[in-house]
């Protein structure tokens, strides 16, 4: 018999982190009737219920020992050895030895296979302790029907039974509804970070890989976790930058610039070489620290900078200081000359940075002296030991035939470049100087070389007139001899001369009397002038140098009589002659201008010029104003016997004499006439009217010209403007100011009107016009349609049309008036014609025209007033 206790203990809360949730709890179930060995005992929990129990806690014990009635036997409990350990079999998990209960000295293993556990349910000794025995022993079974089901805990959590509860555990890194999170990571510096998870990036679970960039080494961990915490589960590594060993700098001659743009001597470091000045660089000239650590290139060495060996050039010898090595940077040579041997360029050269020598190589030219100089009349020969006129030369030197020299016979060129001796000159031999040159006689001579020496030649030659006995030339020889003696010169004779008439002669006889050479001279007496040449001279041919001359009296030039004038003179030799005085003397009407007399100089000339007879001057004159003078001048302008005639211009009138003459005595014979404007009658302003007038010349006179007009109400008869003409008259007969008139008023009655109304006007200035006045009015029966009163106006109409009379309180349709009246134009031609008088009088009575025939209605009458 099986006897099944449910025991329900409570209804579990189990508290999540958002909510509550009931849930039934687990259940304990045992069976007392029948015992059954550990197996059976599993089977039959696993049958009914969940499994066989599984102790958790020292609570979940004491409840069981509480609930669970006795039995003899005790019961089984899920734990069992399997393989020589105890464990829970429910879980297969160890026993721990925390969670052991073992009663006092148990487990014992009395006998042996003493492999499965008992619990002393309410025994006196060790209760609710567990004891081992065999598995083959027959007990009571306690089970339990697990409360946790499948869906009684959400994903990612455990369900976990307590007694009458459960509780829902989250697994690690779960936390109620959410993932535990860690600090999210970014990229490092220089690197680069991949994170994931199957929840999600830096959720629980997740996981961080680093890698670094080129050149850079990560330091720390290359992966790392989320753990269940939040955190990491290490540090954050690093990306380090790839180093480079330092270069060492010390000894090697070179400078070095580096760079470090991530940090000292690592990646991308890089470093410049530089040599001291005079050396050169061997390597690279700049490195780099790559990606693995390592420099691109290695340092560099520096060495002294070269220049090309020298050699001594020829004739020299070579000294040279090498401070940094044989013909490097820093090394200077000196060149010296051999003796005789000039330096060409530079001495010291130095060898320079760049590897070449500050200057070319110098040469050694030898000493040259100055070339000889071709030696005149004469020569050299020369014998060269190097090169032509230079060091070792030496000259020797020789005269031409004819040429001697004073100096050494050779010279040689010495090692400073001078001549031992100077070149020698080559003198030509020399004759003595001629000692006899003749007399009147002279010598030219020709030296090519020099004076009287070899070559020299010599002419001899008279003076004109005088003949050589001898021979004419002699030369002078290369042994310094004349070959020829000078000669002698002798004189020629002219004939003898006589003195001329009223003169005296003197001579000068250098080489005997009126021979070669004799010179005379001719003077005239005081009066008389030469005529001939003055001085004779006898030519060397013996003939004189002129025929003998004569002594004439001096003349001046013959006086001619002068115009309105006569000379007259007195006379010392001859007429005109020297001593001559001649004067003037003027006609009347005629003046002296200058002087009056004059004589005949010794030079034949007259002392003054006799002045001329000039006519009496009389005022000059001019042309009057509006008028023109005509003269006539026999003897010049203005002057005795000039004649003037004046004329006066068209509308001018000459007043005075109008012909003028000058007289003897520079006087004209009237004062001269003048010219006046023509004069026409003199004008007044016109009645009831005004004048106005310009006047050019004077009052009323030739170009007055005058402009009229009338007041108002008043009409000029005639133009307004009028002139004074040339002779005299006015351009038109003076106008007049006529009254305006206006149409004469006289009333007509047609038979079927009524009575014309009565009329009484008054006339200031004539007949209906300008001014007139008519009053109206009508019979007692009738009354006036329209003005009783009309007055002329300035233009020569009425006011107003006339009025008529009308019925009294009556139709006035049937009676009609009709006014006739004549032209105003006609009847003011008339009163015109008048002379002021009005002449025709029209009066208008009552019945005076009552009736008017058709005809002369039609002919001269309008049928009705056509007032404006
Ligand atoms: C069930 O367990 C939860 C959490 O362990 C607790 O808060 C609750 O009170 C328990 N319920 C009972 C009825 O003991
Ligand atoms: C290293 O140098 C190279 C070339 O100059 C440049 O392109 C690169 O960005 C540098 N790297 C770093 C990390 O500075
Ligand atoms: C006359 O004429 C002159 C010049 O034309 C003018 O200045 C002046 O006013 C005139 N006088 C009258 C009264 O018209
Ligand atoms: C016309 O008028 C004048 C002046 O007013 C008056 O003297 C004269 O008597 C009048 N004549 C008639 C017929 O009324
Ligand atoms: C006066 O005359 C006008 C026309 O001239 C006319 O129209 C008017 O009726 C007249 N008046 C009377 C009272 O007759
Ligand atoms: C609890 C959980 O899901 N753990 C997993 C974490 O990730 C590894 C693989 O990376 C899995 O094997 C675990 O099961």
């Amino acid at each position: 018999m099986v006897l099944l206790v449910h025991i329900t203990l409570f209804s579990g809360s189990l508290v999540f982190m958002t909510g509550m949730y009931n849930v039934n709890a687990w259940t304990y179930h045992y069976n007392i009737d029948s015992k059954l060995d550990w197996t059976a005992a599993r089977q039959w929990c696993q049958t009914h219920f969940t499994d066989m129990v599984a102790i958790q806690n020292q609570a979940e014990i004491a409840y069981l020992n509480e609930i669970l009635p006795f039995h003899r036997a005790y019961y089984w409990i899920g734990i069992r050895k399997i393989d020589g350990h105890w464990t829970w079999v429910g879980t297969k998990k160890r026993l721990t030895v925390e969670a052991a209960n073992w009663a006092t000295n148990e487990p014992n293993n009395q006998g042996t296979g003493e492999d499965c556990v008992e619990i002393y349910i309410k025994r006196n000794k060790d209760t609710a302790k567990w004891n081992d025995e065999r598995c083959s022993k027959k007990k009571a079974t306690v089970c339990y029907l697990a409360s946790c089901t499948e869906i009684s805990c959400s994903e990612h959590a455990r369900c976990v039974e307590t007694i009458g509860n459960y509780t829902c555990q989250c697994d690690a890194g779960f936390m109620g509804p959410r993932f535990v999170q860690c600090q999210p990571v970014e990229n490092p510096q220089q690197g680069l970070v991949k994170c994931d998870g199957a929840f999600g990036e830096f959720n629980f679970n997740s996981s961080c890989q680093f890698q670094c960039a080129t050149g850079f080494n990560l330091v720390g961990a290359e992966r790392i976790h989320c753990l269940t915490t939040g955190h990491w589960n290490d540090t954050l590594p690093v990306c380090q930058a790839v180093k480079c060993q330092a270069i060492i700098d010390a000894p090697r001659g070179w400078t070095m610039i580096c760079t470090h743009p991530l940090s000292m001597n690592s990646f991308n470091s890089s470093c410049e070489f530089e040599c001291k000045e005079g050396f050169e660089l061997n390597g690279s000239k700049t490195t780099w620290c790559d990606h693995t650590g390592h420099w691109t290139d290695k340092a560099p060495t520096c060495t002294v900078v070269t220049c090309n060996p020298l050699l001594a050039p020829a004739n020299s010898s070579l000294a040279c200081a090498d401070p940094l090595g044989k013909s490097s940077f820093r090394s200077s040579c000196n060149v010296t000359c051999d003796e005789g041997y000039k330096l060409r360029g530079r001495a010291a050269l130095t060898c320079q940075r760049e590897g070449n020598w500050s200057a070319p190589l110098p040469v050694c030219e030898v000493v040259k002296c100055d070339s000889l100089k071709p030696i005149a009349n004469g020569s050299y020969q020369c014998h060269d030991s190097v090169d032509e006129f230079s060091y070792g030369s030496t000259c020797w030197f020789k005269c031409d035939s004819g040429f001697v020299h004073n100096g050494t016979n050779s010279t040689h060129c010495t090692k400073q470049g001078n001549w031992s001796h100077i070149s020698p000159i080559c003198h030509a031999v020399q004759c003595p100087p001629l000692s006899d040159t003749p007399k009147y006689g002279s010598v030219s001579c020709v030296h090519p070389l020099s004076t009287n020496s070899y070559n020299s030649s010599c002419e001899f030659k008279c003076e004109e007139g005088l003949v050589l006995r001898g021979t004419d030339s002699t030369h002078c020889d290369h042994t310094g001899h004349w070959t020829n003696t000078a000669p002698i010169c002798t004189a020629v004779a002219c004939d003898p001369l006589v003195t001329p008439v009223n003169s005296n002669l003197t001579c000068a006889n250098p080489l005997g009397k009126f021979s070669f050479r004799t010179s005379c001279e001719v003077i005239c007496e005081v009066g008389y002038k030469l005529r001939g040449d003055t001085t004779l001279n006898c030519l060397s041919n013996g003939n004189w140098s002129a025929p003998t001359p004569a002594c004439k009296v001096i003349r001046c030039e013959a006086l001619e009589s002068v115009h309105h004038g006569s000379v007259h003179c007195h006379d010392l030799l001859e007429e005109f002659s020297y001593g001559s005085e001649c004067w003037l003397e003027c006609e009347a009407g005629f003046t002296l201008n200058g002087t009056n007399s004059t004589y005949c100089t010794s030079q034949g000339k007259w002392k003054q010029e006799l002045s001329v007879c000039q006519a009496q001057q009389c005022s000059s004159l001019t042309d009057p104003s509006h008028g023109s003078l005509t003269c006539t001048h026999p003897h010049g302008q203005f002057s005795f016997g000039t004649v003037c005639e004046v004329s006066c211009q068209a509308g001018f009138k000459l007043h005075g004499t109008p012909k003028m003459e000058c007289l003897e005595m520079g006087k004209w014979t009237d004062t001269p006439p003048f010219c006046l404007a023509q004069e026409c009658p003199l004008l007044s302003a016109p009645e009831n009217g005004w004048m106005n007038c310009s006047h050019p010349h004077s009052l009323f006179s030739y170009e007055s010209q005058c402009l009229l007009g009338c007041e108002t109400g008043f009409e000029l008869t005639g133009e307004p403007d009028i002139q004074c003409s040339a002779s005299g008259n006015w351009s038109q007969e003076m106008p007049s100011c006529a009254v305006v008139h206006c149409e004469p008023l006289w009333l007509t009655h047609l038979s079927d009107l009524g009575p014309p109304p009565s009329m009484n006007c008054s006339h200031p200035h004539g007949n209906f016009s300008f001014g007139s006045q008519c009053m109206f009015w009508c019979a007692n029966s009738h009354e006036l349609n329209g003005t009783s009163q009309l007055v002329c106006t300035s233009n020569g109409y009425w006011t107003h049309s006339p009025p008529i009379c009308v019925v009294k309180e009556m139709s006035v349709s049937a009676s009609m008036l009709i006014y006739a009246a004549v032209g105003a134009v006609s009847s003011a031609g008339l009163l015109l014609l008048g002379g002021l008088i009005f002449l025709l009088t029209r009066q208008i009575t009552k019945k005076a025209h009552y009736s008017l025939n058709k005809s002369s209605l039609e002919g001269d009458l309008n049928l009705a007033f056509e007032l404006n």
